[in-house]
Order: structure tokens, then C-alpha cells, then sequence
């Protein structure tokens, strides 16, 4: 197992880090073939409903979502880990070599936090809104339940392409945990560090190339640049954190996903994750562990 001395060294300096060649082909290729299964599965639908006219068959992972995003941003609809809910996702959560990198940071006794994404950023050109595409200044702390706070949780960020400034890459606040958690908003593109709260500190960007894991605790701020390329930025962020530990997030589903003491633990059932997402997920069940996070909104 690789030990990351080096990365956790520049992690407790700076709570964030880019741990280098993490994952290779064998890795990320299944999760990128099943995002390209989800787009060509969708581009048809989008087609045969006369929603769109070209299906771009042809174009790469990372141009074929931009020109059918261009055509129906309805392209990304169900596109998100909870809502695709795919095996090859499920099997990537227990992936060996991104557990050996959370391993070196959090110990042997790992969960699967809820609070994970896949993003695909569409070059500004094409959508260039702030959001879900590109998020505004945040620490994750500010978007989970403060009975998480004594929870050790680590956000896990990785690039399905080259994260570059050019492509989108985040831009993060090094060595904020000492100034603990800065008072957030709900502003009209999400929750964000209250503007006048930023902290004096010049960011950096947080460039990953595909296999790279950007690590971040959460008192980290980062943000998304805008994507000045013509490709689309896919990434994942995931965050696992130890077990037993409140997830920040009871409304969705946790599980174990790697214990040294009772290797038994670990969950491998892919349809009990699927069920247990589709019950969290159905409206009949919101509302029922109360708010998401903290953050209130912002009042008129
Ligand atoms: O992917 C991005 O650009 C932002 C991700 C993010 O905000 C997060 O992982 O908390």
C-alpha cells in the first residue's frame, strides 16, 4: 500500500492537497464507460422525442456531452451518482487505490459519506452559470448538520479528464482550519461564504490531471473556475470519513466501505445501495431527518 507520508505531511500543513497518479485506466475506465453508456442511452431518447437532431455520435467523452448539452441541457438529467445509481459507480466507492489514499489520511475504518457528485462542467461558452456548474466559495462544513462537526470527513475530488485552470479546475483557500468555520449564506447560486467573511488569503488553483485525487478537509474554501476549454470537465467528489462518526447527512445512505477490525462490515450488496437511495430519494420521504445543512436561507 502506498503511504502518502509526503501528501499527508502537505495535507496537515495545508488541509489540502493533490495526491498525484492515484488511479489509472483500470480505474477511472469503467466509471467513464458508464458515464458514456448514460449520454448514449440519453442522446437516443432525446432523439427519438425530437428533442434534439444530432446525437454527436462520433465526438469523444469530453466534446460529446457539450454539443448534446447544447442542443438540451435535459442531456445531464439523472446523471448524478445517487440518481444513476450504476454498479460501476458502486464498485468504484470501494475502489482499492482510492481507499489506500483515505486510509493514509483517516485510518483503516472507513465510510462511505452521502454527500458525493458527479459533475460534468460545461465550458462557459456553452453554460456558463453559476451553481451546480460553477459553485461559488464554500467550506463543505457549511453545507452539512452541525451534529457532524466533531465527524472526521474528508472530501476526496477527482477529474475524469485533466483539470486544468483552462478546463475548470477548483480553486481552494489553503490552511483555513485553524480559522474554523466562516459564517455561510444561502445566495442564489447556492450556499456560499458570506462575501463579507472571505478570509485575506490568496487562493490557489487546485490542478488535478486524470488520476490525481485533490484531498481537502472541510474547512477548506474552493470554489469552480469557469471552464474556458471546449471539452466538458467531468469530475467526481466523494467524501469518506471514519465509522462511526456522523455523516453530516442522516437523510441519505452511509456504508462501510473498508474495516481492518470486522472486514464482515463492509457492504458489497449493489441492490440494497440502489433501494436504499430510491427510498431516501422518494418525496414521500422529505423532510424526515430534518434540514440538510445548516445554512438558512437567506431572508428578503
Ligand atoms: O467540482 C467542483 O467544481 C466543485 C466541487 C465542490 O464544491 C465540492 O466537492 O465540494
Amino acid at each position: 500500500m502506498r503511504p502518502f507520508k509526503q501528501e499527508v505531511e502537505q495535507f496537515n500543513r495545508d488541509n489540502v492537497v493533490v495526491a498525484r497518479g492515484v488511479l489509472d485506466a483500470h480505474d477511472l475506465g469503467p466509471v467513464i464507460g458508464d458515464f458514456e453508456v448514460f449520454i448514449d442511452d440519453k442522446a437516443r431518447e432525446l432523439k427519438d422525442s425530437g428533442k434534439i437532431t444530432d446525437p454527436a455520435e462520433g465526438l469523444d467523452f469530453e466534446h460529446r456531452v457539450v454539443a448534446l448539452y447544447a442542443q438540451n441541457r435535459a442531456i445531464l438529467a439523472g446523471m448524478d451518482i445517487m440518481q444513476r445509481r450504476s454498479k460501476a459507480l458502486f464498485d468504484f466507492l470501494h475502489n482499492a487505490h482510492l481507499l489506500d489514499l483515505v486510509e493514509s489520511f483517516i485510518g483503516p475504518e472507513i465510510t462511505c459519506n452521502p454527500i458525493q457528485h458527479a459533475r460534468a462542467k460545461m465550458p462557459a461558452s456553452v453554460d456558463g452559470s453559476s451553481g451546480f456548474m460553477n459553485v461559488p466559495w464554500h467550506q463543505d462544513i457549511g453545507v452539512t448538520h452541525e451534529d457532524s462537526d466533531q465527524s472526521l470527513i474528508l472530501t476526496f475530488w477527482m477529474p475524469l479528464v485533466d483539470a486544468t485552470v483552462q478546463t475548470g479546475c477548483m480553486e481552494v483557500i489553503p490552511g483555513c482550519r485553524r480559522l474554523g468555520m466562516f459564517p455561510h449564506v444561502s445566495g442564489k447560486y447556492g450556499t456560499e461564504i458570506d462575501p463579507d467573511h472571505m478570509p485575506d488569503i490568496p487562493p490557489v488553483p487546485a490542478i488535478a490531471m486524470k488520476g490525481d485525487v485533490v484531498v481537502m478537509d472541510k474547512y477548506t474554501p474552493h470554489r469552480g473556475l469557469p471552464n474556458q476549454s471546449d471539452i466538458a470537465r467531468w469530475s467526481l467528489d466523494l467524501r469518506y470519513q471514519v465509522t462511526g462518526h456522523h455523516t453530516g447527512r442522516l437523510a441519505h445512505p452511509d456504508f462501510v466501505v473498508r474495516s481492518r477490525s470486522n472486514p464482515s462490515s463492509v457492504k458489497r450488496d449493489y441492490d440494497a445501495w440502489c433501494q436504499a437511495w430510491a427510498q431516501a430519494l422518494d418525496p414521500a420521504n422529505a423532510g424526515k431527518h430534518g434540514p440538510f445543512h445548516r445554512t438558512k436561507a437567506r431572508s428578503m
